[in-house]
């Protein structure tokens, strides 16, 4: 295959931001940047600045920025898919990779690319059909990406035992397109093979990637839109969060982007990370269920959170880890929702949830951030173009997270970051420093 604009242009940066990250470790690795306190040491390392990404950024009250750029401005800013509103999710992932808005020709030759890695190859389905009926399409998805590991470019290479440091990145690229072209052909067999009786849809030749998952799936327009939007809005969340930093974590030891990806998605289907969309909409269904279909009003729906909060569970959708505000993620989805879907009950739901979940978390008083995660919204939308299995929605943030870990660990080998190994201490350790006001150097 010849080499690509968004491979050259690739190339031209790393080369360029080596140096940067090479002057750092040699002439200021002693500086100073964070003090690690006991209650980060214990309390899974809140706030502590110790992994660096240039691909996306959170800040607690303004939520992510992709490469310096908001939501709006981003969504503004590439290329659409002809005939819609929505970006090309190919051209997204060149602007993950290169800081770069590509033109629609750079986006469609990512597109032509990724369709000619995409196919799914049958061993997999064969893999995804061995397993037991009643396995959860997260397992699926982890289990059908650790299949084709076999096939890594990056193990192979590395085993050869030519590839050089500063090339590592190059083979890490070559995974990270396969697999991300083959992802919307593994997560519609998924879904097709769980809920639809197994009668798979064959991608098309004039397709662009988001509009070939909603063909594989079986759903009409305008579900590819939808789903070109979602899997931006799911993408990249900086480095800290799980699933991106089990990725990381696990790319740090050369492992390749199969291995690395496949831990990264089993992260995800944690209820405090990417399950809670299926959460969501179990606790949904759990009060409709109780209001006989009928929607609550807002001091019916306080009733149920305290039920919930009472019972010690969390209220699924609702804080996070770093922002203090509204998710950005959730409003671009309720202004879709408002556009798209103004009078669908459950976006209703969601609307009263807005108005209601907040006091109460706040009277409740333990959680930093009362406000919205993109969990508590993704889900509706979903059931209201036909996809009402929830157990499938984490599959679906997956593959959108796909595109963000995948560019990390490409530019991970870019500037060769090291094994990850934080060091642990002792809990006896702990309380000798906590009784001497702190440890001595
Ligand atoms: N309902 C009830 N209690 C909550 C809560 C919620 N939605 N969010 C936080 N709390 C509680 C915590 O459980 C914790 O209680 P503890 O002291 O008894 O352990 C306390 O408030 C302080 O937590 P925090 O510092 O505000 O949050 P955190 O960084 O520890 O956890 C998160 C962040 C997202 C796991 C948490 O807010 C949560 O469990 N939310 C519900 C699940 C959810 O929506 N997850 C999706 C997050 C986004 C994503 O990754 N997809």
């Amino acid at each position: 295959m010849p080499e690509s604009t968004l491979k050259q242009t690739l190339k031209q940066k790393i080369d360029a931001f080596r140096p940067r990250t090479q002057r750092l470790n040699k002439d200021f690795a002693e500086v100073v940047i964070d003090k690690v306190t006991i209650g980060q040491a214990i309390g899974g390392a809140r706030d502590v600045h110790c992994l660096v990404t240039d691909i996306s950024y959170l800040d607690p009250q303004e939520g992510i920025r992709f490469r310096g750029r908001t939501i709006p401005e981003t969504f503004a800013a590439l290329p659409k898919v002809p005939g819609g509103e929505q970006p090309y999710v190919e051209g997204f992932f060149y602007f993950l990779l290169t800081g770069d808005i590509p033109t629609p020709q750079q986006a469609e030759e990512v597109a032509a690319e990724w369709r000619a890695r995409g196919a799914l190859p049958p061993y997999v389905l064969n893999v995804l059909r061995a397993l037991a009926p009643d396995t959860h399409p997260m397992t699926m998805l982890s289990a059908g990406v650790l299949a084709m590991q076999r096939e890594s470019v990056f193990a192979r290479r590395y085993g050869e035992g030519t590839l050089k440091k500063n090339d590592q990145w190059d083979p890490m690229y070559e995974d990270a397109m396969t697999l991300a072209a083959r992802l919307p052909a593994l997560a519609a067999s998924i879904y097709r093979m769980k809920y639809k009786g197994g009668s798979f849809i064959t991608p098309s030749p004039d397709l662009d990637w988001g509009g070939n998952f909603a063909r594989m799936m079986g759903i009409a327009r305008p579900y590819d839109e939808v789903m070109r939007m979602y899997f931006i809005l799911h993408s990249d969340h900086e480095s800290g969060n799980v699933s991106a930093h089990a990725t990381h974590l696990v790319a740090s030891t050369l492992s390749d982007a199969y291995y690395s990806l496949s831990a990264g998605l089993n992260g995800l289907a944690g209820p405090l990370h990417g399950l809670a969309n299926q959460e969501v909409l179990a606790w949904i269904h759990h009060v409709l269920q109780k209001m006989e279909g009928r929607l609550p009003t807002a001091e019916q729906l306080k009733q149920f959170l305290w039920e919930t909060l009472n019972a010690g569970q969390v209220v699924p959708g609702y804080g996070h880890a770093v922002l203090r505000k509204t998710d950005p993620r959730f409003t671009a989805l309720n202004e879709f929702a408002r556009k798209h879907m103004p009078k669908d009950p459950l976006f209703q739901f969601v609307n009263l949830m807005y108005e209601v979940a907040p006091t109460v978390l706040t009277q409740h008083g333990k959680t930093k951030n009362p406000w919205p995660n993109v969990d508590a919204h993704s889900g509706v939308i979903q059931v209201h173009y036909g996809v009402t299995e929830e157990d499938f929605y984490t599959v679906l943030f997956g593959v959108g997270r796909a595109l963000g870990v995948l560019a990390n660990i490409v530019w991970d080998r870019g500037l060769g970051y090291a094994l990850e190994r934080p060091k642990s201490v002792t809990i006896e350790m702990l309380e000798k420093w906590a009784s001497e006001g702190g440890r001595k150097a």
